[in-house]
């Protein structure tokens, strides 16, 4: 039986045997992913992002208490795109939610980068397929910090959700650069603490100034105190609020639609580039071509041009 037949039979070792194959970038993964596709699409997915130690982990632990209450099968991937170390034990202090691990209704795996650009955005994506074809009702991806890896990440998502804290002095102005746009929910917790009225304020001056969505949803802020639990319920009832105004308006459609593009995009992208790098590289031109580069006997545009047409002649 294939791997991905066993998965897709609820082989829950078979399923984090290919997550490892995904995170080491063996090429064998690619069959199973190829063979899990036709599987995907079924998940609802939601992205969760924000500073280092803002509570994300504990809101997400306290979301799968509701989750698994309502009888949903949950995923989790938490992404950390500042660490060099993938797998369960290392990131698993970041994670928090230990004691969800011994249920069989949820899932949980960290990723973190191997160094290669784009590389993360596409292992979580496949990560996330892979949890898609469990059968996982709901995946929820966790990502650490504010940089443009976690956009891309969290773009990935149905419902997006931007974390807050107070006493994030001028961090908010660092936070604006694209996570403000893409943030369908924002949520400021720790609210037991001082300055919650602060970043509240900052954060609806920032959002007035903001260019107003296409699909006219304006995003909620949410106030939560995860520890205890205050403010989960409004955030599991806003996520399923911004689902069904996506739904109502096919902004979820297009969306998918959106998200299958960029995928095959970057795919593409990937292949059609290593295929030229490897056809350089068995024919031994790098150095002359870098010469006639160096020499300004042709410039890059016309080498792109030339490579490509001579690739296309040959078939
Ligand atoms: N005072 C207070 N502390 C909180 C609250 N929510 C979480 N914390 C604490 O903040 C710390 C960080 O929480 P995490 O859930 O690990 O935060 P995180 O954003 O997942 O952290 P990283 O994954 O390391 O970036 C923990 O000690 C939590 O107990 C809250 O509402 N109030
Ligand atoms: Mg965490």
């Amino acid at each position: 039986m294939t791997l991905a037949k066993r998965i897709l039979d609820g082989d829950i070792r078979a399923a984090s045997r290919l997550m490892r194959d995904i995170d080491d970038r063996i090429p064998s993964a690619l069959e199973s992913l190829k063979e899990l596709y036709p599987h995907t699409g079924k998940a609802y997915i939601i992205g969760i992002t924000g500073p280092p130690g803002s509570g994300k982990s504990t809101i997400v632990d306290k979301m799968v208490d509701f989750f698994r209450k309502e009888g949903k099968t949950v995923g989790i991937v938490a992404v950390d795109p500042t660490s060099p170390f993938s797998g369960g034990a290392i990131l698993g202090d970041r994670i928090r939610m230990q004691r969800h691990a011994t249920d069989e209704g949820v899932f949980i795996r960290s990723l973190a980068t191997r160094g290669c650009l784009g590389g993360l955005t596409r292992s979580t994506q496949d990560i996330i397929n892979v949890m898609d074809a469990m059968g996982k009702d709901i995946i929820l991806v966790e990502t650490v910090g504010v940089g443009q890896d976690e956009v891309e990440i969290v773009h990935t998502a149905h419902t997006s959700i931007v974390i807050l804290v107070p006493g994030l002095g001028d961090d908010i102005q660092a936070i604006k650069a694209g996570v403000i746009e893409i943030a369908d929910l924002f949520v400021i917790n720790k609210c037991d603490r001082d300055g919650t009225d602060k970043v509240e304020r900052d954060l609806r001056l920032v959002l007035e100034m903001g260019r107003r969505r296409e699909d006219g949803w304006e995003p909620p802020i949410l106030k939560t105190e995860a520890i205890t639990g205050k403010g989960i319920f409004e955030l599991v009832y806003g996520i399923l609020r911004h689902k069904k105004a996506m739904e109502k308006n096919n902004v979820l459609e297009k969306r998918q639609r959106e998200r299958a593009k960029t995928t095959f995009l970057e795919i593409l992208t990937s292949e059609v580039m290593a295929h030229f790098i490897q056809k350089i590289e068995k024919e031994g031109k790098w150095e002359m071509m870098l010469d006639e580069l160096m020499n300004r006997r042709t410039d890059p545009y016309s080498m792109a041009e030339k490579i490509i047409e001579e690739e296309l002649r040959k078939k």
